[in-house]
């Protein structure tokens, strides 16, 4: 690696201009009609030819603007560049979060890019395909949307709170979701599943929800969201202090973070398949 890498606001100046192309690019492929191209872990996890093009998209405009760079896509995992460079620059890409939303016309989906700098995430965009909001945070630089500066809720009755949360592709663990959210949903004001992580997230960081968790995320659902959050001012973890991740992730303010964490352990929403 030549030199120190960008700063933040370096990185995210890149990352927003290659988020907007690629949600341009994805925005254009809806419009001309979308399919099904192959199932991934699961028959109801597809990924369409749009989330391949638009991550092609992405790692084409790194390469020109970063050569050096590692990427970690959705769709082409690690395999196009390796791992990054000691102190190197990764970005990690969800080229459409929220595909189903997108295959079946749902406004809630969106391409998601973030910058890592020595396995910290320094700066993220999440950008919404159909409606063209964008998120962008950098570590320490606060969490934006369309030139707004975002703090989160202040809700502190855990039974006020609304509540985002998501069910994976697997039929089993799609039950276990479904055994937490049922146990949970009399103890907060309602339950949200929007179908896009990264998005959110981001509405947690702005309050449009007071808190969201989720089990089965991968990093690239999670990265530029996470920070974004973080930034607001939620807490993000795993459960019992872990790091964000599959097994779980917890965003909530401070006031909720201990009464939401204290139900999710004991529903083991980190449980199940
Ligand atoms: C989706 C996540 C969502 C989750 C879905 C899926 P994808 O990511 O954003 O939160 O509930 O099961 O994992 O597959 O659209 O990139």
């Amino acid at each position: 690696m030549i030199g120190s890498a960008p700063t933040p606001p370096e990185l995210l100046e890149i990352a927003i201009t290659v988020a907007r192309d690629a949600a341009a690019t994805a925005h254009r492929m809806r419009a001309e009609g979308v399919s099904v191209a192959a199932t991934k872990s699961t028959v109801t996890d597809v990924v369409t030819a749009a989330d391949r093009a638009v991550e092609r998209q992405v790692l084409t405009a790194l390469r020109t603007r970063r050569p050096g760079d590692a990427v970690l896509g959705e769709e082409y995992g690690a395999g196009e560049t390796g791992p990054a460079a000691d102190g190197g620059v990764r970005w990690i890409v969800d080229p459409i979060d929220g595909t189903v939303n997108y295959l079946y016309g749902l406004p809630y989906c969106a391409v998601s890019l973030a910058a890592e700098v020595a396995g910290e995430v320094v700066a993220g965009v999440v950008r919404n395909i159909a409606t063209g909001e964008e998120w962008t945070a950098t570590a320490g630089g606060g969490a934006w949307r369309d030139g707004a500066r975002l703090r989160c809720s202040a809700e502190t009755d855990l039974g006020q709170a609304l509540v985002a949360t998501g069910f994976g592709y697997d039929a089993g663990r799609r039950a276990h979701q479904a055994r937490v959210v049922a146990e949970l949903i009399p103890h907060v004001r309602d339950i949200r599943r929007m179908g896009a992580a990264a998005l959110d997230l981001c509405l947690a960081a702005e309050g449009r929800v007071d808190a969201y968790y989720e089990k089965g995320l991968a990093a690239w659902d999670l990265a530029a969201g996470g920070l974004v959050a973080r930034e607001a001012g939620l807490r993000v973890t795993g459960l019992s202090g872990r790091p964000p991740g599959p097994d779980l992730v917890i965003a909530a303010p401070p006031a909720l973070f201990e009464p939401l964490h204290t139900r999710l352990a004991a529903l083991d929403a980190s449980g199940g398949p």
